[in-house]
This record gives C-alpha cells, structure tokens and sequence, in this order.
C-alpha cells in the first residue's frame, strides 16, 4: 500500500478528522484525501462521514490492506483472491529483483508441495509466501524452514490450538493417537553457494477450511476444526509474519524456539532421504536444520528427507 494511504488510515483510525485538517497535516490536496478515502472504501475499509469528519468504522477481513494495516513487520503484500501457486509468484517477483514482498491468496489453483506434490489450497485458507534477501550462506537456508514452522505455532497456540512441530516442516494438532497436518512450508531458493541470492518462505495454513475438502489420506486438520470457530485471518497472517521476522533475524534462537515446540524429539522415527532411510530415535535438531538421529550403530545427521513417527506420543 502507498505510504500516504497509510498515513490517511493512521489518521482515521485515531479521527474524526476533518477533509481540511487532514490535507493539512499530510500536505496533500483536499481532492487527493477524498480519493484516498474512497480508494479505502473500495478495499473494503468501511469510514464515516459524520460532521466532525472522517473516522475509520471497520477494517475488511482480509486481503492486501486489511493485512498491512498495523502489520509491524516491513513487508509489502500482494493479495490474490485466487492464484495457481503464491510461491510461483513470488518467484517470479524475485526475478524481477523484489524483496520483503508476501505474497497472499484466498486459494490457490496449483498449490505445490515438496518435491512436486500437490498441496490442496480451497477457498478460506492462509496460502502465502515471503521473499526475501537474506545475506546468509546457500546451506544457512534450511533455518528459515524452521522459523517458519515455529511462527505458525506460536500464532496457533495464542489462537488457541495446540500445534506442534514434526520435522523438518509440518505443523501438526495431535487427535488422541493421530497427528494432523494444519500447516505445511516450502522453502525454495537461489544463489551462489557463500550467498543466498533470495529465499522464498511458502507457508500453507489450513485457516478456515473444512478438512473433509482436503486430501483425506493427508489427515489433515483445520485451525477452524479445531477451535470449533473460524479464526481472524487478518489478525492470524499479521502474528505469523510479525514471528517470522524476528526469528529470521534471529537464526541462532530459531532452534531453541523449534526445540521447545517439537514433536518429534524423543521419538522413534523413520527418515527417507533419497539416497537411504535412517531408523532410530530422534535426539536433537543441529544448525541449521539437520535430524539427529540414534540409531542402534551409532548417530546420524540428517539434513532432508520425509519424516515418519513410528510411535504414538506417550501421554
Ligand atoms: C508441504 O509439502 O507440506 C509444503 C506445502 C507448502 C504449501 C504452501 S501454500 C503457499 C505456498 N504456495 C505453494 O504453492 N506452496 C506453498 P509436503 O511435505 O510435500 O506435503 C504435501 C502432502 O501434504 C501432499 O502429498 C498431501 O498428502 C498433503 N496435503 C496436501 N494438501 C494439504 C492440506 N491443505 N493440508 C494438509 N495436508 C495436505
């Protein structure tokens, strides 16, 4: 959003303020405030008009303005109703040199997990995704997966969920023996190997979405299934990006965060890598990202792979 609209939502948040004393105080003309005001109206920001002036009524629910109001966090967003993939997007921004730009969507037509899988993105959801220009090492990036997860966590236990992490990039809710994917992240990147040229951060958040419209094999839940009420995306999308920025400044206390919200720490686990699966239980996460893993012969780091948890949790 422009600077000046900013400041005009600032000033009517805090009004009634009159069209003259707001040209005023932004020296702008009384015709460019009009058009500001009804270009927030448009955006869905409901503003009265009374005789003391204007005074901003309602914020809309969700999209591009709704989310950068208040945001402290300095990210621009570009929101989509819909969009085949936020992180092809914002791929496609990064080519074109942008930075600390989210990218955001009511629902994606071709959400993609890793390794080419689909990831289903129905109309309610949080599909988003962070580009950014960190001055960090190619092999540093893994950390910024892990911020993520440990951002959506904390803004589903203050929504009050009760998500835990499953390495290296699942956000998952425990049903009794089951866990349930809420959240999945994909992280893709470029550069040369001492320096990430950009990294995108894809976060896919199960908000307001019916589970049984999702891959059921997936045994995915919903922050709305588990709440037992629609969650304020807004506000939701605005505590994630506001965690993620601080962690991604952060790296070295990403892992303390990741560790207290872990699930799979302590477990019995099965990891396929692509070259091999690593059986034992899981002891520790090392910088930047990587499993560590006790198997009956001695440990093992692993750095990628698809994790299993062999064991239900014990209470
Ligand atoms: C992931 O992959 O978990 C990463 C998903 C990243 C999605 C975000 S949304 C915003 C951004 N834009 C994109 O296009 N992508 C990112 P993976 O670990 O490979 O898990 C994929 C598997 O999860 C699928 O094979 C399904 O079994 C399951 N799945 C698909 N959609 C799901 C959903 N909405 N909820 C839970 N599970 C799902």
């Amino acid at each position: 959003m422009q600077e000046t609209r900013h400041r005009v939502l600032d000033a009517l948040a805090n009004g009634p303020v009159s069209g003259p004393t707001l040209a005023e105080q932004l020296d702008i003309s009384r015709s460019a405030i009009w058009k500001h005001v009804e270009a927030l109206r448009d955006e869905g920001f409901e503003i009265e008009s009374g005789d003391d002036g204007y005074v901003l009524d309602s914020v809309p629910e969700f999209g591009e303005a709704a989310v950068e109001y208040g945001l402290d966090a300095p990210f621009s967003v570009e929101y989509h109703d819909s969009i085949p993939s936020t992180n092809a997007r914002a791929r496609d921004l990064a080519a074109e040199g942008a930075s600390d730009v989210v990218v955001l969507a009511d629902e994606q037509t071709g959400g993609r997990g890793r390794l080419d899988r689909e990831w289903s993105s129905p109309s309610g959801g949080i599909w988003l995704s962070a580009l950014f220009r960190p001055d960090v090492p190619m092999a540093h990036a893994p950390v910024f997966t892990l911020a993520a997860a440990v951002a959506v966590t904390r803004a589903a236990r203050e929504a009050g969920v009760d998500a835990g992490i499953k390495w290296p990039n699942d956000v998952l809710v425990r049903r009794g023996d089951e866990e349930r994917k809420l959240v999945g992240i994909l992280t893709e990147m470029e550069g040369e190997a001492d320096r990430v040229s950009w990294v995108v951060v894809g976060i896919g958040i199960n908000a307001n979405v019916d589970p049984e419209d999702l891959p059921g094999d997936a045994r995915p839940t919903s922050l709305q299934a588990e709440r037992g009420d629609p969650v304020d995306r807004r506000a939701f999308t605005q505590r994630v990006l506001e965690e993620f920025d601080a962690l991604r400044r952060d790296p070295d206390g990403v892992l303390d965060a990741w560790r207290e919200y872990a699930t799979t720490l302590g477990r019995r686990v099965r990891v396929e890598t692509p070259s091999r699966t690593v059986e034992g239980e899981a002891v520790d996460v090392q910088f930047p990202g990587a499993l560590v893993v006790e198997t009956g012969t001695g440990t093992e780091v692993v750095s990628a792979g698809d994790c299993e948890h062999l064991r239900p949790l014990s209470e």
